[in-house]
This record gives structure tokens, sequence and C-alpha cells, in this order.
């Protein structure tokens, strides 16, 4: 449960870090549950619907950058997803009534782990109105040396940035430069989460650290904020209710909107995506 005063907090800057949500047992499990899927991963060369590989991943060293949808290929990443601490928390900043649109488990390996280029993820995912957010569950301490999670305080209420280059949406901001004194990293201990805004921007460093740093993203919508892009149904909103009921009558808000296209063919994901970025600034920061 917030305060009101983390609540405002969120409300102006556009994130939070929420320390102690899950229990020690809680981020055990999703850590014994992650080892089985990077261990599981061997048997596999290329990206394929679970896994986003990392450059130079093998059977004898299996690099996964990320799980794909992770809360439909295990239980214990379900409830994860439907925690209920996470519930009444998002409920409470964009609630009541909310829903995911889904989840992905974004892996830093120690010593290597990609960077994610600065974006919003509005431009991947535009809906009726902006009461959307991305919750995600430090399944290890973030910090500096890991590439925790950096984001532009207050960029939640500034302009939808150009998200393309030579003509394709490439997944990053392309028509400005961040200072990286405009930024603050949300460090939280394992077990704790991050919370941004869906239109601030933000990124992380690769990991220099020797650990691994995994994070769990949900991305979790008002249940009246209908999409824009990738509308899966109804019974899809149904499955991935979190409070409240599903709506046929969005919300419409007056929120700028750059639709993601058009797009490059058969990327894998936001890391494949951003390949095609000219200028990789995180990247730079290996
Ligand atoms: O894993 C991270 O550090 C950032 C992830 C992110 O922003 C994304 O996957 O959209």
């Amino acid at each position: 449960m917030l305060d009101q005063k983390q609540i405002d907090f969120y409300h102006n800057q556009g994130y939070l870090g929420v320390p102690d949500v899950l229990s020690a047992d809680e981020v055990e499990e999703l850590r014994r549950t992650t080892d089985e899927f990077v261990a599981n991963s061997r048997e596999g060369s290329e990206h394929d619907d679970v896994y986003d590989l990392e450059p130079g991943h093998t059977a004898d060293e299996p690099r996964v950058r990320r799980i794909k949808m992770p809360h439909l290929q295990h239980p214990s990443y379900d409830r994860a997803m439907r925690h209920p601490k996470i519930v009444q928390i998002a409920d409470q900043l964009i609630g009541p009534g909310i829903r995911s649109r889904g989840t992905k488990l974004n892996m830093k390996s120690a010593g290597f782990g990609s960077p994610v280029e600065w974006h919003q993820d509005w431009a991947f995912y535009p809906h009726t109105n902006d009461d959307v957010l991305a919750v995600g569950i430090a399944i290890d301490e973030l910090n500096e040396e890991n590439g925790g999670l950096l984001v532009v305080p207050g960029s939640h209420t500034g302009p939808i940035h150009d998200h393309h280059e030579n003509g394709y949406f490439v997944g990053a901001v392309t028509d400005t430069e961040i200072d990286p004194a405009d930024s603050v990293r949300i460090d939280v201990p394992a077990g704790g989460i991050t919370i941004h805004h869906v239109r601030t921007m933000h990124g992380s460093a690769p990991n220099r650290s020797g650990s691994p740093r995994r994070l769990m993203l949900i991305e979790i919508c008002a249940n009246d904020a209908w999409p824009l892009v990738d509308y899966k149904g109804l019974d899809d909103m149904e499955t991935h209710l979190l409070s409240g009921s599903v709506t046929i009558t969005p919300r419409l808000k007056d929120v700028p909107v750059r639709m993601p296209h058009p797009s490059y063919e058969g990327m894998s994901s936001i890391y494949d995506l951003q390949t095609k970025l000219e200028d990789r600034v995180l990247a730079r920061q290996g």
C-alpha cells in the first residue's frame, strides 16, 4: 500500500521505487524458476517464442537476454504478475480497475548484459489514454554497476519523442540527446519494485558487475485504456484482468500519439530493434 506522498511523487515525477514488496521466499522462487529457464535455453541457438538470446549464447555458456511473456511460461511468473501487493499499488496509481497487457523478464547477465537505449513505452504501445505504467520486480538488487533502471524525472508530461530513424521505427529516442545529469536510477533491493509511467523516458546501461540483474516487467493499463496497437481481443483482456472488470467503453484523452510504423520485419525484441539505431548512447557506457 502506498502512502499519499508516494502517490504524489509518482504523479509528479513519473516514476517510483518501492522496497519490500515481495518476500524473500517469493524472490527465491523467481530466481529458481529463472535459473531453470536459463539452463533449458542451452537446447536452442536462435531466438524463439520464449527466449531472446544474447549474442555469443552457446550450450556451454547460455546467455539469455529476455524471457518473453514469462507469465505464460510458468505459474511462478503468473503469480508474480497477479501479486496482491503489486495489484493494490498499481490500482492506487491508475485504478480502480486494471489489467496486464503482458510481461517480460529482462536479464542482464554478469559482465555483459545488454543495454536498453532511451525510449518511452508509449512509442511502442499507445492507448486511448495514458493511465498505463510498467512495474519491474527486482529479482536482483538494481544498482549502478549492474545496469539499474534509469529514468528522466518529469518526462511523462513532456513530448512524445520520435523513435524513428531512416523512416523506420527503431524503438529508441532519436530526436533528442539525454543529458545523464537529467536522469536518475531507481535503485531498489531484491524484492522491491520499480514503477514508471508509460511516457517516462527510460533505459539502462550494460551490466558491468559480476552478478546477474534480472527484472520482471509487468505492463499494466487502466481497464478503460484501450490499445491502439496489438489488440488481442476481449478474451485476452479477461485473462489478464488484475482488478475490476473489462469495459467496452474506452476513455479518450487528448495525448500525442506517433505509431510504431513502419516497422522492421522479424525483430525478436527491443534489443534486436535497437541494433538498427545508429548512435547507441547507453551501449557506449559498457
Ligand atoms: O530492463 C531494463 O533495464 C529496461 C527495460 C525496458 O525498458 C524495456 O524492456 O522496455
